[in-house]
């Protein structure tokens, strides 16, 4: 089993920074570098105690410990970010693991936590939900029913919460939505026109875009890095050639793409529109220059910005398709998620599981 650290206060100006530590060789490293202000540390961490008391032999900050777990302490120390380094260092010198914070919190902490680090009012209020209870609530009332022999209906109470995790994932980490098209589409004009502001350069001539350029947006109350790309094609040149391989990397791990045909020149489809690809038809101001009429997309003009309103609205509802009612219970982590899953795959364990993770 290896030890892992954190820091779980969120990016920013602070005066305060929270560390955890968990793991069996976490107390044997404290001890090492953790001099008490008075007595010294016991042998075995104790539950609920704290220290105060100053950390690492060089740095020597003043901070308070506590043993907040089996295996697991908290370390409140000054919030400087180089502070927060040094550290973070005494553990990983030791052979300690740096994971983001939220995978070492249990259920009941992953709500208040995730909560500073939402930039819509949408998802804040998803994570205040979890915080209200919401979680606890409905997991517990599908403990209940399974208890009671209930079922059919503890499972689709465990159903409706593991299909909340498509949102639920992404109320702090955004949707990737990648625009990918053949040259001169109009990708960049539509990237900005989305963005609502010039971030990527647009030109007559193919192959304007060479890397791939990033924007983070709100769209309907769901974070997004809007993507935009080289236009796609073969080529003999080699830093185009370059930005075609990183156009199709973010196209594989793209939430959505939105690919761009152009009504003014003969289109050019996807190699692989696949489920999560959806066409875009650019330029409807100008007449076109093939048949139209029967394809299915969204119909814009970049540059006069018609149709992009609603574009940006399908949009969201490509990314959730099912909005979870107010106030419903959302898996928050990757833990809740999995314990969802295996309390379907293992009836004869359910009741355990999801008691771990209420
Ligand atoms: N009339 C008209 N022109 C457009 C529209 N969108 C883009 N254009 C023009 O099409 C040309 C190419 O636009 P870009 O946005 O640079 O196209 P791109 O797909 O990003 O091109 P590459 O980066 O080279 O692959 C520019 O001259 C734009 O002004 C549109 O909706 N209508
Ligand atoms: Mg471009």
């Amino acid at each position: 089993m290896s030890d892992f650290v954190s820091i779980l206060t969120p990016p920013g100006r602070s005066a305060l920074a929270t560390l955890t530590a968990t793991g069996p060789g976490v107390w044997d490293i404290v001890r090492r570098h953790f001099r008490p202000a008075g007595g010294a540390l016991p042998e075995s961490p104790v539950m609920g105690r704290f220290w105060l008391g100053r950390l690492g032999a060089d740095l020597a900050d003043e901070v308070v410990l506590a043993v907040v777990g089996a295996d697991r302490v908290e370390i409140h120390g000054h919030g400087g970010e180089e502070i927060s380094r040094c550290l973070v260092e005494l553990f990983t010198s030791a052979g300690a693991l740096v994971v983001e914070g939220i995978a070492l919190l249990g259920a009941s902490d992953a709500a208040p936590r995730l909560l500073p680090f939402t930039t819509t009012t949408r998802t804040a209020s998803i994570v205040l939900d979890q915080v209200a209870g919401a979680w606890t609530r409905e997991v517990r009332a599908a403990r209940l029913a399974l208890e009671a022999g209930d079922f059919s209906s503890a499972r689709s109470m465990i159903e409706a919460l593991a299909s909340r995790w498509h949102v639920g994932r992404h109320v702090v980490e955004p949707f990737r939505v990648v625009i990918a098209g053949a040259p001169n589409v109009g990708k960049s004009s539509l990237a900005n026109a989305i963005t609502g502001y010039q971030r990527s350069i647009v030109a007559p001539t193919p192959g304007t875009t060479r890397d791939l350029v990033s924007t983070s947006l709100a769209v309907e109350g769901w974070p997004i890095v809007l993507t935009d790309t080289a236009g796609l094609r073969f080529t003999g040149e080699d830093l185009e050639g370059r930005g075609i391989d990183q156009a199709r990397g973010a196209l594989a791990e793209a939430d959505v793409v939105l690919w761009v045909v152009d009504s003014a020149t003969p289109p050019v489809w996807g190699e692989t529109i696949g489920e999560k690809t959806h066409v875009v038809l650019n330029k409807i101001d100008l007449p076109p220059a093939w048949d139209t009429t029967g394809i299915d997309a969204m119909r814009v003009s970049a540059a006069t910005g018609a149709g992009v309103a609603n574009l940006v609205a399908a949009l969201g509802g490509w990314l959730v398709p099912e909005l979870p009612p107010d106030g419903a219970g959302v898996p928050l982590t990757a833990a809740q998620a999995d314990g969802l899953r295996r309390a379907l795959d293992e009836p004869g364990r359910a009741v355990a599981i999801l008691a771990e993770i209420e």
